[in-house]
């Protein structure tokens, strides 16, 4: 008996320990002891101690992270409370505030901060971090963190940055009860129902992790929104989030339902030029300070999908968003006004809507008005180019919008690198005022003299143990923080950084796990709507291939709407003899579309239509060019397990072990993808695969037959 009663223990304790394993939690921010023990000492005898300047609740997290972080790595206790700066250290806080940094920095150095930036500069014997306010100072506090856990040489710093963006904010698309729209990661990590009573370490986990990469806001609620949240009790819930947030520097945003006044107000109506609808918001949004005091403000989509808006009164989305606005205004909040409109008319071209509803209203905006624009004009495809919108709209500040969850890219399982796809949207010249008017530019408030700036990430994660569900959803959430503080970094760089401080300092895997990263988008475009497809994935969970599908309420929800498949060829035309919606990108742009036989092949059938037999630029004609980019996705697919295979040795087992088993499903679901697409299309081409291509596995019908009722992120109906 005793010995049964010990062999359990045994196992109990090694289940325990397994389950206590590496599971992702941590993310990027792990800070392991250095192993390399040259380097060790080397970063121990320039940091003997540190002194901490100056006293905010900021400024204690940031003295907390320091020290916490440094002690970790250099495996030496710290503290940040140094009398002197006799030994080498670290000296940190904000200019102007103490005469310590007065007297080690220069003037120069001191005016090229701004707002929210940080400088780290080697001076005497010291590290010195400073900022002009305690924001800068705790983003400067993780990016010395992020040079040591990178093993970059402190000596001679020199680093002076300034973020390029002033609102980096993520979007969670998550619902009071807790499930979340389009999340693949589990539940919301909110829990409404306990707060505020009840505080998450999670809550305090999540700041802290987007402090690390500079994200500043957060939208905790879904932007098909619910008015209860502003009921007394949840905005009384709410502030118990914003106040964890807080000494991270991130500010609560909440979504608006335009009809709130009506459905938690009692008023008749919720016309925008209505006085008691005014006075209504004006209340609210003064409840809502007295509580939060640093409230950031309001995400609103209006007038889209069967969501409320100004529209139903006769009047426009300016109307609107200057109503919130004006309430907003006494206390510094402000209105991030979505573009993602989808009116109850049925368009002839849903690519145009945006643009025709917005750019009229161009300079009607009050000036705490940003409007959010997706980054393409439809709806996070896989690909897409870009919105027209982005530098359309000169006296009006636009803000990025990107999807962080993979709606559209392969949801829970698929390992798509987002980084890159991001960089090229960013990067796309709008030729709004000549060339060189790059997108960033556009959202930097550059190109048209703006100083108020945003970027906005629909979040991905949830209560999964490694809060993304797919582990490299992590990278997916770190690169879109580095993004939003500079646009113009690239994506090798971004997942270089990732790849060390979440998994390994081997160079060799490293190279693998990068080279994973930046080609998987494009690998990942192959097997879903490569060519320039776009939106034929299954109905209403958007999970799987579903270019049949052409039963649904309005035509601009089926997949046939889109890729315009028949005996002649494929591609919506969206040039002049179609649609046109060419013409609402300036013409130095709209050329490089227009020209069927030079229209980039990433983006040829999302402007065109094209016969089968058509020859490309690849060689191939479009019905084998078709076929070979599907064939050619799933098989890279099979690539990237086979190189994940190879980086083993260098990464823990289990979470080795839980990016195999879903490049596995990806592997499956890839050819799931080529075979139901090939097979489709081909029932309009009627052509032969290209010589050597593998048949699809099933007829055409068993695709078409499958359903999941249960597949995750549905937005549910209540
Ligand atoms: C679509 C999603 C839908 C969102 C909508 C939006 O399918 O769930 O509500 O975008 O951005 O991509 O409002």
């Amino acid at each position: 008996m005793k010995q049964k009663i010990s062999l359990l223990l045994i196992a109990t304790l090694f289940l325990g320990l397994g389950a206590l394993g590496e599971n992702g939690y941590r993310l990027w921010l792990r800070f392991d002891q250095i192993e390399d023990e040259l380097l060790r000492t080397r970063y121990q005898q320039q940091i003997q101690q540190i002194r901490f300047e100056g006293n905010s609740p900021i400024l204690s997290t940031a003295a907390r992270e320091l020290t916490h972080g440094l002690s970790a790595l250099l495996g030496k206790e710290l503290n940040a409370g140094a009398e002197d700066l006799q030994q080498p250290g670290v000296v940190v806080g904000i200019t102007g505030n103490s005469t310590i940094l007065d007297q080690l920095l220069s003037l120069e150095d001191k005016q090229s901060l701004m707002a929210e930036g940080f400088l780290i500069l080697t001076r005497q014997n010291q590290i010195v971090l400073a900022a002009n306010d305690d924001r800068g100072v705790l983003y400067g506090v993780f990016h010395l963190l992020r040079l040591i856990q990178l093993h970059e040489s402190l000596d001679d710093l020199h680093i002076i940055q300034n973020p390029k963006l002033q609102r980096r904010i993520l979007n969670h698309w998550d619902n009071l009860d807790r499930t979340v729209e389009r999340g693949y990661a589990g539940f919301s990590i909110w829990n409404w129902h306990e707060l505020p009573d009840f505080i998450d370490d999670r809550y305090l986990d999540y700041a802290r992790a987007n402090a690390s990469i500079g994200i500043n806001g957060a939208v905790v609620t879904n932007v098909n929104a619910n008015a209860l949240i502003f009921r007394s009790d949840y905005i009384a819930k709410a502030a118990a989030l914003a106040d964890v947030f807080r000494p991270y520097g991130i500010r609560l945003y909440l979504t608006a339902r335009f009809s709130a006044p009506i459905e938690l107000g009692g008023l008749s109506t919720a016309d925008p030029l209505d006085t008691d609808v005014k006075r209504w918001w004006s209340e609210k949004v003064e409840e809502i300070y007295t509580l939060i005091p640093d409230f950031g403000g309001f995400l609103v989509k209006a007038n889209s999908e069967g969501q409320p808006g100004p529209q139903e009164y006769g009047r426009n989305h300016a109307d609107g968003a200057n109503l919130l606005a004006d309430a907003l205004a006494p206390h510094d909040g402000i209105v991030m006004w979505r573009a993602f409109v989808y009116s109850s008319e049925e368009p002839e071209d849903r690519a145009k809507q945006a643009y025709n509803e917005f750019v009229p209203l161009d300079g009607k905006f009050r000036d705490n008005v940003l409007i959010q624009v997706k980054n393409g004009p439809i709806d996070f495809q896989p690909r897409e180019p870009i919105h027209p919108l982005f530098g359309a709209m000169p006296n009006t500040p636009l803000m990025m919008e990107f999807q962080i969850t993979k709606e559209y890219l392969g949801q829970g399982t698929h390992l798509v690198g987002l980084s890159p796809f991001f960089e090229e949207v960013l990067r796309t010249d709008t030729y709004v005022e000549g060339e060189g008017s790059l997108v960033a530019n556009v959202i930097d408030g550059s190109l048209h003299g703006h100083t108020l700036t945003g970027i906005a990430g629909v979040a991905n994660i949830g209560t999964a143990f490694n809060w993304t569900g797919h582990l490299f959803g992590q990278a997916d959430w770190y690169a879109f923080g580095r993004l939003a503080w500079d646009p113009y970094l690239s994506s090798a760089k971004i997942y270089q950084e990732w790849i060390k401080m979440t998994l390994t300092h081997d160079q060799d895997a490293q190279a693998i796990i990068g080279d994973m990263l930046l080609s998987s988008h494009e690998t990942c475009v192959r097997y879903m709507t490569p060519i320039g497809l776009h939106h034929i994935m299954g109905p209403g969970h958007h999970y799987g291939p579903g270019p049949w599908v052409s039963k649904m309420p309005r035509a601009d929800w089926t997949s046939v709407y889109y890729h315009k498949a028949d005996s002649s060829g494929l591609g919506f035309d969206r040039t002049e003899s179609g649609s046109n919606a060419l013409e609402q990108y300036r013409p130095n742009l709209a050329k490089v579309y227009r020209d069927l036989d030079h229209c980039p092949l990433e983006f040829l059938l999302w402007f065109h239509h094209v016969s089968w037999d058509h020859p490309l630029s690849s060689g191939n004609t479009l019905w084998n060019e078709l076929c070979l980019q599907y064939d050619q996705g799933a098989r890279e697919v099979s690539q990237l397990r086979q190189r994940w295979d190879q980086v083993e040795s260098y990464i823990d087992k289990e979470r080795f072990r839980q990016v195999a088993m879903h490049l596995q499903i990806q592997e499956k679901e890839a050819r799931w993808w080529r075979d139901a697409c090939i097979s489709y299309f081909q029932s309009f081409s009627n052509r032969p695969l290209p010589r050597g291509l593998r048949q699809p596995e099933h007829d055409l019908s068993h695709y078409e037959s499958l359903i999941f009722p249960y597949a995750p992120g549905i937005r549910p109906r209540w």
